[in-house]
């Protein structure tokens, strides 16, 4: 028997599209996997083998798995907002870093709409976010209606499955239909009333990049809940900057909030860590002390 692989692109009521780069087959799953009937057994993103009669037959490891939707094997996350209408919420970029860091997906910071801001507006933005130089984060200023910025974009995630989050109203589907050479994605009309969006996307299939590669336009997560971060260690993780080159803390279990000769704490003083990015580390880790960890003692 003569095996294939391809990648699960569309799941619709039991049958599998896999992409095997030479065409995409209805496939259904066999054998043990069937009989496995998990709910995640077989999901959008896998990688998997499929036989001569379409019966997929092994699904390879996950490099990671996220819900809501389910999807898998995410190399990118664009975290997308808007210069204007709606106005960036900075404390909803940092969830989505979180989640980016917590599940192993290169972030990528989109500011869209800059046809409606003015140059020392960006510049205003760019200050604000000017951590993300310390974390090595990409930061792309575009503009879906006036063809700015996209090609550098598409430069970075193109060969690669990207997911695309933000909130409503930020021009997702309006790059992602830029990008990709399937039907259009539907986008809302930005209510002018409201300045946001209307929350028009649901669909969760992988959607093919003209220039290679795939996207998808809802990320597998909520971009105002916390990922489920289990305890200190698991949260410093999330906090690229914490782990560069530093004095260590006096207290092994320092969590570098009042305790003296703190190496996190210096690292502030020298402006190593922004002071937005330490606070904002502040009132994580409270939120998770009240709310997660502190809730079974
Ligand atoms: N001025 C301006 N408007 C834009 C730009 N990109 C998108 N828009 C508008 O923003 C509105 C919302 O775009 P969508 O692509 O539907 O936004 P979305 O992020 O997919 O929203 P949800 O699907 O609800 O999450 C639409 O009216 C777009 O025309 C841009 O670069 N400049
Ligand atoms: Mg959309
Ligand atoms: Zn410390």
């Amino acid at each position: 028997m003569v095996f294939i692989q391809g990648r699960v692109i569309n799941k619709v009521q039991g049958f599998y599209y896999v992409d095997t780069g030479k065409g995409v087959y209805e496939s259904k799953l066999r054998g043990l996997l069937k009989r496995s009937d998990r709910k995640d057994n077989c999901v959008v993103g896998d990688i998997v083998e499929i036989s001569e009669e379409n019966s997929i037959t092994k699904v390879f490891e996950r490099k990671n798995l996220l819900l809501r939707p389910v999807v898998s094997n995410i190399d990118y996350l664009v975290i997308q907002f808007a210069a204007r209408n709606p106005v960036i919420d900075y404390e909803r970029l940092g969830i989505l870093l979180l989640h980016s860091f917590f599940n192993k997906i290169k972030p990528i910071i989109v500011i869209n709409k800059i046809d409606l801001i003015s140059e020392e507006e960006k510049q205003e933005i760019a200050n604000n976010l000017s951590y993300l130089k310390d974390i090595k984060v990409p930061l792309l200023f575009i503009s879906q209606e006036k063809n700015i910025g996209i090609q550098e974009l598409e430069n970075i995630i193109k060969d690669n499955v990207t997911a695309f989050g933000g909130p409503s109203g930020v021009g997702k589907s309006s790059i992602i239909n830029l990008l990709q050479n399937e039907k259009e994605l539907k986008t809302g009309v930005t209510s002018e009333r409201l300045k946001r969006g209307k929350h028009t996307t649901r669909d969760t299939k992988l959607l093919h990049l003209s220039a290679g590669g795939f996207i998808i336009d809802t990320p597998g997560f909520s971009s105002v809940e916390f990922p489920e971060i289990e305890d200190i260690k698991a949260l410093e993780e999330l906090f690229p900057e914490f782990s560069q080159k530093r004095k260590p803390c006096k207290f092994n279990d320092c969590i570098h909030i009042n305790e003296p000769e703190c190496g996190i704490k210096e690292l502030v003083e020298n402006h190593k860590i922004t002071e937005y990015r330490y606070n904002f580390y502040k009132k994580i880790y409270e939120t998770l002390k009240n709310e997660r960890w502190n809730k079974y003692d």
